[in-house]
């Protein structure tokens, strides 16, 4: 009977906890990647996920810059790398591609690098995305190769997001006005410390596939790598171009 009792309390305080948990999951869900986590060798689809709106008000577009790998800060392990991203994975530029689909904004496409490398894409207009609601922008990963005589397991990227819900010229960025998924890096884009997600960027992870590309003998458990995209690359691929001119954000 005692027992029962603290069964019955015990089930339902975990209830309780559920259900607290997960209201505070709806309103912190972030933009983010559908799926953070690829494996290298394949070819994977995946989704921006657009989490909420800018406070009350609808997004009508949004921004993502992927780490272009040529002046990004790269660390192994726990230590900073001055080599190139190559010595880790072979083949970075150009495996992002936009997949077009309307449905949720009326204009979209890829950004480009002077080597013509997709570093990042945008897409907006149309009728935006209701504060309330959710929003996937679909893209494909191509498959990475990992550089087989290095010991990483996994190389980690920030992808740097904005959700646009009013057109503004930087200075007149407001909670209202945009959401910054953005990685504190020193951009015009990082935000206010202690705002809305400040430094919280999403994350692209691709892991080694250890069966087929295992690690050298010598490198025991291995490390992980992280790559953030430089201030000088957000600032230069971030503002989203269309028809030749910037439309956002305002010159
Ligand atoms: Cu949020």
């Amino acid at each position: 009977m005692q027992k029962n009792q603290i069964v019955r309390l015990a089930i339902q305080s975990f209830l309780g906890l559920m259900i607290s948990t997960a209201i505070v999951q709806n309103v912190t869900a972030h933009t983010v990647l559908e799926t953070p986590q690829v494996t290298e060798l394949k070819k994977t689809a995946n989704n921006i996920v657009i989490g909420h709106g800018c406070g009350e008000s609808a997004v009508i577009g949004t921004s993502i810059v992927f780490p272009d790998g040529t002046d990004s800060k790269i660390t192994a392990g726990a230590d900073p790398h001055s080599g190139s991203l190559t010595d880790f994975v072979t083949n970075w530029g150009n495996l992002i591609q936009l997949l077009q689909n309307r449905s949720v904004f009326s204009e979209q496409d890829e950004k480009t690098d002077s080597n013509g490398n997709v570093v990042g894409f945008w897409s907006g207009g149309g009728r935006g995305v209701a504060a309330n609601l959710n929003a996937y922008i679909p893209f494909t990963v191509s498959a990475a190769v990992f550089e087989a005589g290095s010991c990483a397991r996994s190389v980690r990227f920030d992808v740097a997001i904005v959700d646009v819900c009013k057109i503004t010229p930087i200075g007149g960025f407001a909670d209202d006005a945009v959401s910054l998924w953005t990685p504190a890096v020193g951009s015009q884009y990082d935000g206010a410390p202690g705002g809305h997600a400040y430094d919280s960027p999403a994350f692209l992870t691709i892991n080694r596939d250890l069966e087929n590309n295992p690690l050298p003998d010598t490198c025991g458990e291995g490390f992980d790598v992280f790559v953030r995209p430089s201030a000088a690359q957000i600032d230069r691929d971030m503002p989203i171009i269309f028809n030749g001119a910037q439309v956002w954000p305002q010159p």
